[in-house]
């Protein structure tokens, strides 16, 4: 039993998270095959058409009719998600340089270079609903896009690269496979090799704090203190509770979400107590218990008020992460610029030939 191979919260074959996105990449393969209803008429309805391919659990395509608030809402959440994964690379990649052997520091910068190539899935996944990516990225640099909570808050020790891996990227794998199944096509197949590749950060953030709780007391103190601050940061990423989330109603409807807020963040705590009876730590809530009736654990909530505060960027390192984001940005002009020199002299070629 191991990282995210724990059994328990799943219903697909192959066991544990890994299983359920295959058997998501399983689904798409066999509604391609299906077929979707048959296309709409001139003269069609096209509200009706989109209505019957979501009922019939067929994915929408970039060429399809869609509502505009479907178009907006999915901008608005991948590309927050995209940005989440350019700006995540942020806390960890302040380690790279400090990680304790050479093994380490090339796992850890594998996994950062990931979570870079995870942004730009998302960016052209977001790019295929009309907004380019230099769009997004404006939006992000002028404070009106947002990234998640999670990524405003330090890492202050070497055992908090393995706290994210094991929380924060356990946190966003629950969250991320039900949008394996999302209705926008896409974001669901962008979503399958994501979570595949997050499983494989989880598991290496599992396995530093295996290390540390196994090692010395000094080793096993920071380890503890690591899980005592990030993990109800970790709850909060699912988002506000069911009652105050503003988009879930409407996107679970139009199957962009499957699950809401508070039903991903139960699944979180579920899959987290056995596992960390397993790294030999605690988890920082002494009302923690099992409930018989609900098959669930009882759980304190996080701090919904310091959730908002950080969303609206008032966290420890919002100020700190945008003013990197900011620096790294201007500093790569020059690499957009040599690649639009690039790209304009191949195309300028091409048309030579051609001609
Ligand atoms: N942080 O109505 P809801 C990762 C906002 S990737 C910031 O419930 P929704 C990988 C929300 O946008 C982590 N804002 O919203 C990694 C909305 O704002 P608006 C990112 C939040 O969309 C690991 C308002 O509150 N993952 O970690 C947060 O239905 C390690 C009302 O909320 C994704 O983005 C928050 N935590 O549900 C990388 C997954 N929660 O626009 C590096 C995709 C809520 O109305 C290292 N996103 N808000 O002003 C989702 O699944 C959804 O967007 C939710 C929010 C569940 C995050």
């Amino acid at each position: 039993m191991y990282g995210n191979d724990f059994p328990g919260t799943d219903d697909a074959p192959g066991g544990g998270l890994l299983g359920q996105v295959e058997a998501a990449e399983e689904a798409l393969r066999r509604a391609a095959e299906r077929g979707r209803p048959d296309g709409p008429a001139p003269g069609d309805d096209l509200q009706a058409y989109f209505d019957e391919v979501i009922a019939a659990d067929q994915k929408i395509e970039p060429r399809d009719w869609m509502p505009e608030a479907y178009r907006k809402t999915l901008i608005r959440q991948i590309a927050q998600h995209a940005h989440s994964e350019i700006i995540g690379m942020q806390p960890e990649g302040n380690w790279i340089s400090r990680a304790p052997s050479l093994k380490r520091k090339a796992i850890l910068l594998a996994k950062v270079q990931d979570e870079a190539g995870h942004g730009l899935y998302l960016y052209a996944a977001a790019e295929t609903l009309g907004i380019t990516r230099d769009e997004l990225v404006e939006l992000l640099l002028a404070g009106r896009q947002k990234y998640s909570s999670i990524f405003n808050y330090p890492t202050l020790s070497w055992a908090d690269v393995g706290a994210i891996g094991w929380l924060v990227d356990g946190a966003a794998i629950v969250n991320q496979v039900p949008l394996c199944r999302c209705s926008y096509g896409p974001y669901a197949r962008a979503m399958i090799r994501v979570c595949k590749e997050e499983s494989f950060h989880q598991r290496q953030g599992y396995e530093i704090l295996h290390t540390l709780s196994h090692g010395t007391p000094a080793q096993k103190a920071m380890a503890q203190d690591a899980i005592d601050r990030w993990w109800y940061p970790s709850l909060a990423m699912f988002g506000p509770p069911d009652g105050d989330s503003t988009h879930s109603a409407q996107s679970m409807a139009w199957k962009i979400k499957r699950f809401s807020n508070d039903e991903l963040r139960q699944r979180f705590v579920d899959m987290c107590v056995q596992q960390a009876e397993i790294l030999g730590l605690t988890l920082p809530d002494p009302d923690l218990r099992w409930n018989e009736d609900r098959q669930a654990y009882d759980y304190t909530q996080p701090d919904y008020d310091e959730l908002m505060r950080v969303i609206k960027g008032d966290g420890p390192c919002n100020r700190e992460r945008m003013t990197h984001r900011r620096r790294a940005h201007a500093d790569g002009a020059w690499v957009r610029e040599a690649a639009a020199a690039y790209a304009a002299k191949r195309a300028a070629e091409r048309e030579r030939v051609a001609a």
